[in-house]
């Protein structure tokens, strides 16, 4: 078998299956195949340095071997904190209205593209399968070609890739994606995205689409793919029967005093719509007064990239929203939000899951979204809640089962969101069996091991 080499932005040290406090799925799905493939994990170590030096930091955790480099603080805020926070983020998340661009955010991008090529190409043997992950590391595909690299590379992108209409407002548009076709294989979270990627591909580049997927485009083809991600379901329903999961799910059951708790879990950020989120329950509590006594709806949201301003404003939006709902519906022995500005672990979160009657997850564009799927796979079958799903999220093409799965909103619509908060609630036992089987069925067979598998071996063939 050949050796797995994966690169992305930054490196997850490997902790035992199962370890408190452990790692998400794609960290577990990764560090196994490494293991069995004795591959190497590279990427960015999150530390700085004055001067760079491509000195690699090697390191053996349970079997897994990885390697970072440290970045200097300039391409940290250039490459990181810039092109992909501030230029690509938004972008594909279709914020174009908060997309910002400056030259020395792509000069940077390039830059560091190039130190990981330079740092990383020594490692590769000619054997070697290559998967580069996610938006930071669009052009490194073809920064390792110019070094000479003729292994098998692919590259799997987590977030949405954007209509054309909204790429070309990107400056270079064109030399971003030519450098993405030196790659074997590109996987998407769907089929929009696909689809996205295709047409832009024939219309502004005049590049050869195949009816498969496959682009032929200056000479060299390169294979397109929706690869949806999942859960890595075995270790989370583990997690789940855990003492601190049990006790997170009673010590929520207990506080809610049995009201009907819809629970949301977003990283903080703009992508996942929850100002609109929050402006759907104040909708919700206005038009049936009689519920909020009934309801209690939990938000929790850590804070992430805090070195970015719009990140700094949502935070604020937030506070005042939640306060201002708060402020005019509570009661001195009862408020209608909890928000919670912190993460839990994994268990704690699965217990916090398991509580809930609806999950409401309601991003306005989000690559999959694996909140929603945790929520399915949380549930008790004899008794389950209820998946709110904004149709923007990758995850709805899964989740739809043609009206039968989860209630699909359009997170824009106060009206709607706060209708199926509604109907959700009120959901007669029956229904919500039917419902949480059809989509817990999905969840279980598309897991995050199904995906890396699929990925791998599209991409060794
Ligand atoms: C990107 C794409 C795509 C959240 N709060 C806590 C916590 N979380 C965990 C969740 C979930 C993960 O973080 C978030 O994953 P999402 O998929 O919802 O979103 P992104 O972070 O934006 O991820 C996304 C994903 O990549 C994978 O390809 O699905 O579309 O944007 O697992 O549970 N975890 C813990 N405490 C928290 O408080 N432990």
């Amino acid at each position: 078998m050949s050796r797995l080499i994966v690169v992305s932005n930054r490196v997850s040290i490997p902790k035992a299956r199962g370890a408190a406090g452990s790692q998400g799925g794609l960290a577990v799905a990764l560090g196994s195949a490494l293991r069995e493939r004795r591959g190497i994990w590279f990427g960015w170590s999150g530390e700085e340095t004055k001067k760079f030096s491509g000195h690699l930091d090697m390191q053996k955790n349970h079997g897994v071997t990885t390697a970072t480099i440290d970045l200097e603080p300039q391409d940290v805020e250039e490459y990181y904190n810039g092109y992909a926070n501030r230029t690509l983020w938004p972008l594909f998340h279709y914020r174009i209205d908060l997309a910002e661009y400056e030259s020395g955010f792509g000069k940077g991008y390039e830059r560091v593209n190039q130190r990981f090529a330079d740092s990383l190409g020594p490692l590769i043997d000619p054997e070697d399968v290559v998967w580069v992950h996610d938006y930071h590391l669009i052009p490194l595909g073809e920064r390792l070609r110019a070094r000479g690299n003729k292994n098998r590379i692919g590259f799997f992108l987590h977030i949405p890739w954007p209509p054309r209409n909204l790429l070309v407002a990107l400056p270079f548009h064109e030399r971003l994606v030519q450098t993405m076709l030196a790659y074997d294989l590109i996987g998407f979270q769907d089929e929009e995205s696909v689809d996205s990627f295709l047409g832009y591909c024939r219309k502004e580049l005049q590049a050869d689409v195949a009816d498969d997927g496959t682009v032929t485009y200056d000479g060299r083809s390169v294979k397109v793919a929706a690869f949806p991600i999942g859960l890595d379901y075995d270790e989370f329903l583990e997690g789940g029967e855990s003492g601190v999961s049990r006790q997170a799910e009673q010590r929520m059951r207990s506080s809610s005093r049995y009201r009907k708790v819809i629970i949301g879990v977003d990283r903080l950020d703009y992508s996942k719509g929850l100002p609109e989120r929050f402006d759907a329950l104040g909708r919700f509590f206005d038009t049936y007064p009689e519920r909020v006594k009934e309801t209690l709806y939990v938000q929790i949201a850590p804070p992430s990239r805090q070195d970015v301003a719009t990140y700094q404003r949502i935070r604020n939006t937030l506070e005042q929203k939640a306060g201002q709902i708060n402020g005019e519906r509570s009661e001195v022995d009862m408020v209608p939000i909890r928000y919670v500005n912190r993460g839990y672990s994994r268990q704690e979160l699965f217990g916090i899951y398991r509580s809930a009657h609806v999950g409401l997850v309601t991003p306005l564009r989000d690559g999959m979204n694996l909140v929603a799927k945790e929520y399915i796979a949380a549930q008790d079958p004899d008794d389950p809640g209820v998946l709110v799903l904004s149709r923007f999220a990758g995850a709805a093409e899964q989740l739809n089962l043609d009206g039968e799965g989860a209630l699909l909103i359009n997170p824009y619509s106060m009206e709607e969101t706060s209708e199926a908060i509604r109907a959700a609630i009120d959901m007669p036992l029956e229904e919500r069996k039917a419902r949480w089987e059809k989509l817990n069925e999905v969840v279980r067979t598309t897991t995050v091991e199904r995906w890396r598998e699929n990925f791998v071996e599209a991409l060794s063939a």
